[in-house]
């Protein structure tokens, strides 16, 4: 008998669905949290049979759990852990354990790849073509590679992971890798995959529209309230406002709250470690704690929202050598434009600032964090240059 203790999320599932392709019948697949897999080892050391070959994949042990399965692979029993995490990396001391951040090629890994690389080489799997792009795309997935490819595939076969339950993927996904040459998508799946990127669309704009900015230990943040969605906000917001340091996700229901980067000069982990939470450089969360409460709750409630730049001008553009006209709240008029031929200064209303700027995105990064201006439409921007000449 096997058993397969594994994550709750894409690779984890990725991991089951590779072990029945191998197994069929023989397996056992048990989904964890982060937080219920000890639970599931010790019940499986003490209950299953002690010739199980426990397989645990995505997650990593506590000590006490470590310690069991030392001692049961040193009377004889069949234990392999699978992981691509750096925090796991210590298991590679123990005969056991199987640990691997970035393949010989540089490559990042995911559980998926490491078990699909490990049934092979046990020869308790063969290889074929579609369930290698299907693991391929579980680690684009996995390690946000997808992105800078931009395989929409690997983001689509994530979204359809959550629109369905995990049995319902895990039966599809093994049919089609057995019965297909090729891993693809059918004519249903598609279709609500399209669906629910229309909504996601929607509610994202919606979302961009609600961001308020608040100085927080030093670090610029966007602060948005959402319970769903929260990869694709942080990316998409990030990046639409690009001053900020990092977007914070108010989950109020959840009573958490979640951290995303896109710059790699800024590790959110750290910013959930203040507030006693985790995570990875570029994604991590923490309990609403009552300080983190009042940073990001009570003190920018207030707060009006952030107004995001004329996309479609053709006069008032950015890096203009003439100058990029931005207005904010309370009405102030800033005028960004070159001092000569290698700074950029800054007026506000009529007064120029004393600091100067070596490029326009640094000028915007200070006129965007202290001003809070947002670039005029090409309409409002005539309005101003024809009351200019007025005066
Ligand atoms: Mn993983």
């Amino acid at each position: 008998m096997y058993k397969l203790l594994t994550h709750n999320d894409l690779d984890g599932v990725g991991c089951g669905i590779l072990a029945k392709l191998a197994f069929g019948k023989q397996v056992k697949v048990r989904y964890n949290s982060v937080a219920s897999l000890d639970r599931e080892v010790e019940w499986s050391l003490t209950n299953d049979p002690k010739d199980t070959v426990l397989f645990i994949t995505d997650l990593s042990v506590n000590d006490k759990n470590k310690e069991r399965l030392e001692a049961r692979f040193q009377e004889g029993g069949k234990v392999q852990l699978i992981d691509h995490h750096k925090t796991a990396l210590p298991f590679n001391a123990h005969e056991w354990g199987h640990v691997v951040v970035e393949d010989e090629e540089g490559k990042l890994t995911s559980a998926t790849s490491l078990l699909y690389e490990y049934l092979i080489n046990q020869k308790l799997l063969s290889a074929s073509d579609a369930i290698t792009e299907f693991v391929e795309l579980v680690r684009q997935y996995d390690t946000w590679e997808w992105e800078k490819n931009d395989n929409q595939s690997a983001r689509r076969l994530n979204a359809l992971f959550y629109l369905i339950s995990i049995e319902e993927f895990e039966e599809k996904m093994i049919s089609r890798l057995k019965s297909s040459d090729h891993f693809h998508f059918d004519e249903f799946e598609n279709k609500i995959l399209d669906m629910e990127e229309t909504k996601t669309e929607r509610y994202i704009k919606r979302k961009r529209r609600q961001l308020v900015q608040a100085e927080v230990n030093g670090l610029f943040a966007g602060v948005v309230y959402a319970e769903s969605y929260h990869s694709e906000l942080g990316n998409e917001l990030g990046k639409e406002y690009p001053h900020l340091d990092y977007i914070a996700i108010l989950n109020m229901g959840g009573k958490r709250l979640g951290f995303r980067t896109i710059h790699n000069n800024v590790d959110v982990s750290a910013v959930a470690g203040h507030f006693g939470g985790g995570g990875h450089v570029k994604a991590s969360g923490c309990v609403l704690t009552e300080e983190a409460y009042k940073l990001f709750v009570t003190d920018t409630f207030h707060l009006e929202s952030l107004q995001e730049d004329a996309k479609r001008n053709r006069y008032n553009m950015k890096e203009s050598p003439f100058g990029s006209l931005y207005k904010n709240r309370s009405d102030e008029v800033i005028v960004l434009s070159p001092a000569n031929n290698s700074t950029w200064m800054l007026e506000v209303d009529d007064t120029k600032i004393e600091q100067t700027f070596n490029s326009f995105e640094e000028g915007e990064k200070y006129l965007k964090r202290n001003y809070q201006g947002w670039l005029i439409k090409d309409d409002d921007f005539v309005r101003y240059l024809m009351d200019q000449v007025k005066k």
